[in-house]
């Protein structure tokens, strides 16, 4: 395809597709949008991010991704949403046009290319990045599991079979090293919102322990105000709380990473559903996801502006 007008928003697509889709979107909206290789994956895929920015030299940004389990499909079908959004908003809400004139956005699309490759070819319910080790005979590692905060404790695996494997040592995988390289000599993130799926549920550190964060409550009341906004769409539920007493004990995920490197509004998102299709969720639900998922969003960038 030779531009994005042709593109379907409302179904599933390849690695191949999503990757045509970046070049058509950053080359229509280059007064806007460029794209950004931030390393390469275990098989050698790209690893891109895409760079939301009306002027300005290195500006507080926001960090969001998408896909570093590859089976949860929704979520990169909504970070595709929300980049279209972002470039259709810009100018006409004044919340988003706030944000973007002091705020740069970077959106890593599919985090994890390799498993993701694989989820289209062979199993489609691949969670783990692709990589191998001499003497390793399972494959691959949970790239939520692989950051150093908290690296190999508790709800997290030292078993390479598992699906939880949380890797030989911290950033080992080149899609987790390749973010944690990106943030840190960038050097001025203020918030970093990683989706996944599902449950539906809105969540803040820690999961590696029960200790709550010194802005517990600021982020519970972020939490809350979220989860009204996005419900206020569809009338879809969201639970929220700290990862560790919302759900479960999570050890080396990729919040706690970014809480401990100082980015003090650090989320995760599982979208819809609660377990009717669960990853297998229908196309006919990317657009509502992404449409209440998008209210989420402001609300944290406004509060992230404002803060
Ligand atoms: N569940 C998450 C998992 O990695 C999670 C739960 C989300 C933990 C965000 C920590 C942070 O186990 C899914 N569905 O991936
Ligand atoms: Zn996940």
């Amino acid at each position: 395809e030779r531009s994005t007008s042709s593109f379907s928003y409302s179904s599933y697509h390849t690695l191949e597709e999503i990757y045509s889709w970046i070049d058509n979107f950053v080359t229509e909206h280059s007064d806007m949008v460029s794209k950004i290789q931030i390393g390469s994956s275990f098989e050698n895929r790209s690893i891109l991010v895409l760079k939301f920015s009306t002027g300005g030299s290195r500006r507080p940004a926001i960090w969001i991704d998408a896909g570093i389990h590859s089976r949860e499909w929704i979520t990169h079908a909504t970070g595709i949403w929300t980049a279209k959004k972002i470039v259709s908003e810009y100018g006409k809400d004044p919340v988003l046009t706030d944000i973007l004139k002091a705020m740069d956005i970077f959106i890593e699309l599919v985090t994890n290319p390799d498993g993701f490759a694989f989820t289209h070819s062979m199993n489609r319910l691949w969670r783990k990045n692709k990589s191998t080790r001499p003497g390793i005979f399972c494959i691959g590692v949970d790239l939520n599991r692989n950051w150093k905060s908290g690296f190999g404790g508790n709800g997290s695996n030292a078993n390479p079979c598992s699906e939880t494997y949380h890797g030989p040592s911290p950033q080992s995988e080149p899609e987790v090293a390749a973010i944690v390289d990106f943030i840190t000599t960038h050097g001025n993130f203020k918030a970093l919102i990683s989706i996944h799926s599902y449950s539906q549920m809105l969540m803040y550190p820690y999961g590696k322990s029960l200790e709550p964060v010194s802005n517990e409550k600021e982020l519970y009341y972020l939490a809350k105000d979220a989860v009204k906004a996005l419900h206020e769409v569809h009338g879809i539920h969201y639970i929220f709380g700290s990862i560790s007493t919302t759900l479960y004990l999570a050890s080396g995920i990729t919040i706690d990473w970014a809480y401990d490197s100082g980015i003090k509004y650090a989320f995760s998102f599982e979208l819809r559903d609660t377990g009717q299709y669960g990853f297998l969720l229908p196309a006919t639900q990317i657009i509502p996801t992404a449409q209440e998922t998008w209210m989420a969003i402001l609300t944290i960038m406004e509060h992230t502006l404002k803060h």
